[in-house]
C-alpha cells in the first residue's frame, strides 16, 4: 500500500518534508499541498503531479489524502488538527502542537471524544541515535538515577521576525521535550534567566537566555539558547547519572585537517544536524499509520510541552522568577 498524503505549509520545512517523503523514504507518496499562498502551494505541488490547495480545510477533506502532515506555524496549527480528528486522520504536526495550553486541552478532549490517538508531534530528536542511547544508559540502571541534565541549543543565527517569544516555544521547547522523554518524568518549575545579550542579534531580542527546570523527582535541567552563535548549529547535552554521564556524541560530520590543524565539519541548520532523525521519525510514522497504529509523541507530549512553555513565559517576563507549571493531570487515555 501506498499512503496518500497532504501537506500543510509549503514553506522550507514543508519542502524538506515533501523531499524525505518522495526520494527518501518508502511507502508513501505526496498527493496534496495546501497553503494560504496558492501560487507557493502549486510550486511545490505541480512537479509531484499532486494538487493544490489554498487551506488546510480542504485539503483535509479530500478524499485521495489518507494522512495530512502539518509544517506550517505554531499559532495555526489548532483548526487543522482538529479537522484532522473529526476526519479521522493521522496528522504528523510540526513543534510546537499548539501555543496556548487552552488550544493544546482542545485537541486532547477531540480524540479522547473520537477514542483515537491520531496526533503525532513533530519532536524529532526522540528518534536521534545519540538520544536513544542516552536514554537506553539511564534505562538500563547501570549507571544510577539521573540528577542533573546540562544542554546547550546554538543556532547560527535567526531572522529578524523572529522574537523573544520563539527562544522559549520554537526553540528551547526541544530540550523541554527531549529531557521529559530521557527522564520519563513531568517537569513541575521552571525558571529563565536572561545574561548579557549579544551584540549579533536584532535589537527586539533577548538572546542568549538560559532556562533552568526541575522535574518531579528533583532532577535539575539547565538550557543555554543561543540563537544567534554565528559558527553553526550546536545542539549539546550531557545526561549526569549517580555514576556515570553520558554526553551526546559530536554532530557525526568529517574531520577537516589543513594548515589551521585538525576541527570537525559543523552543521548548519537543523535540516542538516537531524536529518537521520527526521526520516526515521517520518518513516516510523508511515508504518505505523498503515497498520492504523499511533506512533511518536503523542498530543499529551504537545501539550505539556506547552505547559512548560508558558511557565517560561511567564519567568521571563517576571525577571526570572521560579514559575510553577501548571498542567492537567495525564488522562488515563495517554498512559
Ligand atoms: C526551529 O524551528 C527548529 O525547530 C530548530 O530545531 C531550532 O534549532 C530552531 O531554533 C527553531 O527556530
Amino acid at each position: 500500500m501506498t499512503l496518500r498524503i497532504g501537506l500543510i505549509g509549503a514553506g522550507g520545512m514543508g519542502r524538506a518534508h515533501v523531499e524525505r517523503i518522495e526520494n527518501e523514504l518508502a511507502g508513501a507518496r505526496v498527493v496534496a499541498i495546501a497553503d494560504i499562498n496558492l501560487d507557493g502551494a502549486k510550486a511545490v505541488a505541480e512537479p509531484l503531479g499532486a494538487k493544490a490547495y489554498g487551506s488546510g480545510a480542504e485539503l483535509i477533506a479530500d478524499p485521495d489524502v489518507d494522512a495530512v502532515v502539518i509544517a506550517t506555524f505554531g499559532k495555526v496549527h489548532a483548526p487543522d488538527l482538529l479537522a484532522c480528528i473529526e476526519a479521522g486522520k493521522y496528522v504528523l504536526c510540526e513543534k510546537p502542537m499548539t501555543t496556548t495550553a487552552e488550544d493544546g486541552l482542545a485537541i486532547l478532549e477531540a480524540e479522547q471524544r473520537v477514542g483515537k490517538k491520531l496526533v503525532t508531534v513533530g519532536f524529532m530528536r526522540r528518534f536521534d541515535a545519540g538520544y536513544q542511547e542516552m536514554r537506553k544508559a539511564l534505562e538500563s540502571g547501570e549507571f544510577g538515577y539521573a540528577t542533573l541534565v546540562h544542554c546547550r541549543h546554538r543556532n547560527p543565527s535567526v531572522p529578524e521576525n523572529y522574537t523573544t517569544r520563539n527562544m522559549i516555544d520554537d526553540t528551547a521547547i526541544h530540550e523541554i521535550d527531549i529531557c521529559r522523554y530521557l527522564l520519563g518524568e513531568e517537569i513541575v518549575k521552571v525558571r529563565v534567566d536572561a545574561p548579557r545579550a549579544t551584540s549579533k542579534r536584532f535589537p527586539h531580542l533577548q538572546d542568549p537566555l538560559v532556562l533552568v527546570a526541575t522535574t518531579e523527582s528533583g532532577v535539575l535541567i539547565d538550557d543555554e539558547v543561543n540563537v544567534n552563535i554565528q559558527f553553526g548549529y550546536s545542539i549539546e547535552c550531557e545526561l549526569v547519572m549517580e555514576a556515570g554521564t553520558i554526553r551526546l556524541g559530536d554532530q557525526e560530520k568529517t574531520v577537516i585537517r589543513d594548515g589551521h590543524g585538525n576541527r570537525n565539519a559543523i552543521c548548519g541548520s537543523h535540516i542538516d544536524r537531524f536529518h537521520a532523525a527526521f526520516n526515521q521519525e517520518f518513516q516510523q510514522w508511515i508504518r505505523a499509520v498503515e497498520r492504523d497504529e499511533h506512533t511518536g509523541s503523542s498530543a499529551w507530549d504537545g501539550y505539556a510541552a506547552t505547559c512548560v512553555v508558558d511557565a517560561g513565559l511567564e519567568s521571563l517576563e517576571n525577571g526570572g522568577r521560579e514559575v510553577e507549571v501548571s498542567m492537567i493531570a495525564k488522562p488515563a487515555f495517554y498512559a
